[in-house]
């Protein structure tokens, strides 16, 4: 290979491998892949100097609602705290959804992110909306960003496929138009056997139109919220496995240790994946409690510990559920070592990889994702030692890459001590 065919070089970066070591290394990049890792590689046209910093496959963000992102306060501001006022302000504030106002905030949301290191994004579209609007302009937004992001929609029902004599409609609707996954929300149905039923309906729409399943499943602190088994059951039945997600599972941490110990084990039995948010759910759950205050979470540690895939999101960015967010992955990591105690380091490293390859497991991306020769060229760089110093400075993404291009650069800060 003559010298001027790499059109980008890396040089001595350090490469954190998916195995957790790490090595100084060049890395050539061509016609948006990378083609060659080495020690000392030729000259490209374009160098860049990465001072030994750290190189890491891209962020995953597995779970955000891109449709309500950047609405905080409109038309006012959730006082409760709750998930069901903010459900309720969210209807007031999607009656006057357009397809301009879904883009813009969308793609602003996900420019904040990609800055940050975030390439793959899967995304929640509330399709209980009567002209589908939010969809619509997520799929526009996925065509739009596509250069630059690998986006994922979900049809996500929000106000329940069967709370409403259009949604189950709409929903298929929403699959014909192109959403990428199935949504759903069974605790959240108006009864029992309609979340029940609701799960059947995900899977066999799933099946028929073949796609992805991602279900907001038992997002309650209620102990008796028992959809997840549902979930399993049908997972282990019809053999989709690692192509179903369960999102949130907060009330996984309200059951009793029998009844949550049978069901790690059917969970073993398949190979689904959690997703958890952190950041939203620490706020959101437990309101109804005095003291004792829960936690709001699922069962990560006991999950990861028996190898179950787990990857994380924001939920949200500034919207009627969360008012905080910027779109940085590293402050969901830091949020979980704190909330689910995992403070092991094997346990702080095993967040950094499930805001990595783990959310790449969860939205199903497998052969295209991570740094190897032959793969699209999709890599950030951070002003970090390992896993875990990322984490816990919240370290700076220096330098983005995405399909061979750099999209954004920044220094991290540099404080002077002055005495
Ligand atoms: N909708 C829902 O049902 N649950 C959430 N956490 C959000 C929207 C953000
Ligand atoms: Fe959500």
């Amino acid at each position: 290979m003559t010298s001027t065919s790499y059109e980008l070089v890396l040089r001595q970066g350090r490469l954190l491998r998916a195995d957790g070591t790490i090595d100084q290394v060049d890395i050539a990049i061509a016609a948006g892949r990378i083609v060659a890792i080495g020690p000392e590689l030729e000259p490209g046209t374009f160098e860049l100097d990465l001072e030994e910093s750290l190189i890491s496959p891209p962020f995953v963000e597995s779970h955000i609602h891109l449709d309500s992102a950047l609405t905080a306060g409109e038309p006012r501001w959730n006082q409760s705290g709750t998930l069901f006022e903010g459900i309720e302000i969210w209807r007031e504030r999607k009656q006057n959804l357009s397809l301009e106002d879904i883009k813009t905030r969308a793609i602003e949301t996900l420019k904040q992110q990609a800055m940050q290191g975030v390439l793959y994004v899967r995304s929640h579209a509330d399709v209980s909306e009567q002209n589908l609007v939010a969809l619509k302009g997520l799929l526009e937004v996925r065509e739009a960003v596509k250069d630059w992001i690998t986006l994922q929609v979900v049809a996500f029902p929000q106000d329940g496929i069967y709370g409403g004599p259009k949604n189950d409609a709409l929903m298929e609707e929403a699959l014909k138009l192109g959403a990428d996954v199935v949504g759903g929300i069974p605790h959240y149905e108006l009864t029992r056997e309609d979340g029940v039923k609701s799960v059947h309906r995900i899977f066999e729409l799933a099946q028929q139109y073949d796609r992805l399943i991602d279900i907001h499943c038992d997002e309650i602190d209620d102990d008796h919220a028992r959809f997840l088994e549902v979930v399993v059951a049908c997972a282990i039945r019809s053999g989709l496995g690692e192509r179903v997600t369960a999102s949130h599972t907060t009330a996984f941490g309200s059951y009793n240790n029998a009844y949550a110990n049978k069901l790690l084990g059917f969970i073993r039995r398949t190979s689904i994946n959690f997703v958890v948010n952190p950041l939203i759910n620490i706020t959101l759950q437990g309101r109804t409690d005095t003291y004792p205050k829960r936690r709001g979470l699922t069962r990560v540690k006991e999950l990861w510990q028996q190898g179950t895939n787990v990857s994380l999101g924001h939920d949200c960015v500034q919207d009627p559920w969360y008012s905080m967010g910027t779109g940085n992955m590293l402050d969901v990591a830091f949020m979980l070592v704190h909330v689910a105690q995992m403070t092991g380091i094997a346990e702080i490293n095993a967040c950094y990889d499930m805001i990595t390859y783990q959310g790449a497991k969860t939205l199903n991306l497998a052969s295209d994702y991570g740094i190897e020769v032959g793969k699209p060229a999709n890599l950030i760089v951070l002003d970090a030692i390992d896993r875990y110093d990322a984490i816990r400075r919240r370290a700076t993404v220096k330098h983005v890459i995405s399909q061979g291009q750099l999209i954004a650069s920044t220094n991290a800060p540099l404080m002077q001590w002055q005495r």
